[in-house]
C-alpha cells in the first residue's frame, strides 16, 4: 500500500466523522445565493467532534467562507482543505512557497535530526516503545545506523519488548537490569553510540504521569546524565501523545515541556481515533513541532507530518 493510501485508511475515522456530519464533501457545491447557515453550523459540529477545539473551528469557518468569497469557487472540500492547511502550516513562508506552485515533498527527504541522541518520553502507554521501533525502521531504512537504550527499566518485560524490535529490525539495544536507575542505562547508551560512531540513539523511557513531580524530576535526571556522556545531547527530546486522550493530551505535553523542553511531539493512534483534528490545536498551541504521526500498529505505520499531505488525506474521497 502506498503512504498516502496508509494515511488515508488511518484517518478514515475521523475522515467519516466529518463527512458524516456534513455530507459527503467532493458532492457539496456552495451557492452563494443559497442560506447554507445550516451545512456550516453542521460542518463546525463536526469539527469540534474530531477535537479540532471551537476556536479553530470557528475560524476555519471563516476563512471557508472567505475563500469562497474571495475565489468565486463552489467546491466546499477545496475551500476546507485549504483552510485546514492554513491551520496545520502555521509556516507562512512554507504556504507562500507553496502558493507559489513549489511543493516541498516530504517523501523524498529523511526528516532531519538535529543531533545523534533522541530521548523519547510520554505518559503511560501512549506508544513510545513501539514508535522508537517505528523510528529506528525509518532511520535505518534511509541509510542510517540506529541504536536502541531500553531506559524503561520501572516496568518488567518493557527491556525485553524493546529488545525484541531491536532483534526484528537488527538494530543494538542497550540494556539496563530491571529496577536499575534509567539515567545509568541512557549514560551508557550514550557512551556506546559515542563509541561505535553510530548516527542516532533512540532512549526509551518509562511512562509517567505529567503531574508526578519525582518522575518528572527523573526525567530531567536521565537528559543531565546523557549530556555528561554527551555534552551536546539529548539534541531531540520527543514527547509522545496518544491522539485517543484529545485534550488532555495537549495538558500532557504542556507540562512535559515545562519540564524537559520539548523538541518535537509524535501523535500515534490516529487510526484508531475519530478525533484526529486534535493535531489542530496542538500545532497551534505547543509552539513545538508535530514530528510524526503514527497511523497503524506495524513499523511502517509511521509517517513524517506534512500538512498539506494530512489534510489531503483526511478530505479527499
Ligand atoms: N492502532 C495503533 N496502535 C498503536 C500505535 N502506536 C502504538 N500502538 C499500540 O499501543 C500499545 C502501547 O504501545 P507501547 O509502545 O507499548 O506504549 P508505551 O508508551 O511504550 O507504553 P509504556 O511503556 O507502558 O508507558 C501497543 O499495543 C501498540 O501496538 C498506532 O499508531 N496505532
Ligand atoms: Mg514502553
Amino acid at each position: 500500500m502506498s503512504w498516502l493510501n496508509r494515511l488515508k485508511e488511518g484517518l478514515s475515522k475521523t475522515r467519516a466523522a466529518i463527512n458524516q456530519a456534513a455530507g459527503p464533501l467532493g458532492a457539496i457545491e456552495i451557492i452563494p445565493e443559497r442560506n447554507d447557515s445550516a451545512l456550516f453550523e453542521d460542518l463546525e459540529f463536526a469539527l469540534i467532534g474530531a477535537d479540532v477545539g471551537g476556536q479553530y473551528a470557528a475560524e476555519i469557518l471563516a476563512d471557508v467562507r472567505e475563500y469562497m468569497k474571495t475565489s468565486g469557487k463552489r467546491d466546499l472540500r477545496d475551500a476546507l482543505t485549504s483552510a485546514l492547511t492554513v491551520q496545520l502550516e502555521p509556516d507562512a513562508f512554507r504556504a507562500k512557497l507553496r502558493q507559489a506552485g513549489f511543493t516541498p515533498d516530504a517523501r523524498k527527504s529523511t526528516l532531519e535530526l538535529k543531533g545523534k541522541v533522541v530521548l523519547m518520553i510520554g505518559v503511560n502507554g501512549v506508544g513510545k516503545t513501539t514508535t522508537i521501533a517505528k523510528l529506528g525502521q525509518y532511520y535505518q531504512s534511509r541509510g542510517k545506523s540506529v541504536m536502541f537504550a531500553a531506559g524503561d527499566t520501572f516496568r518488567a518485560a518493557a527491556g525485553a519488548q524493546l529488545g525484541v524490535w531491536g532483534e526484528r529490525l537488527g538494530i543494538p539495544v542497550v540494556q539496563g537490569a530491571d529496577g536499575s536507575d534509567p539515567a545509568a542505562v541512557a549514560f551508557d547508551g550514550a557512551t556506546a553510540r559515542k563509541a561505535r560512531g553510530i548516527d542516532v540513539l533512540f532512549v526509551d523511557t518509562a511512562g509517567r504521569l505529567h503531574n508526578k513531580h519525582n518522575l518528572m524530576e527523573e526525567l530531567k535526571k536521565v537528559k543531565r546524565t546523557i549530556q555528561k556522556a554527551d555534552p551536546n545531547e539529548p539534541s531531540e527530546i520527543w514527547l509522545v501523545l496518544d491522539a485517543v486522550t484529545g485534550q488532555n493530551g495537549l495538558e500532557q505535553a504542556k507540562k512535559f515541556h515545562e519540564a524537559v523542553g520539548l523538541t518535537g511531539v509524535i501523535v500515534t493512534k490516529l487510526d484508531g481515533t475519530a478525533k484526529g483534528g486534535i493535531v489542530v490545536p496542538i500545532v497551534r498551541e505547543l509552539g513545538v513541532p508535530l514530528k510524526f504521526i503514527g497511523v497503524g500498529e506495524s513499523a511502517d505505520d509511521l509517517q513524517p507530518f506534512d500538512a498539506r499531505e494530512f489534510v489531503t488525506a483526511l478530505l479527499e474521497a
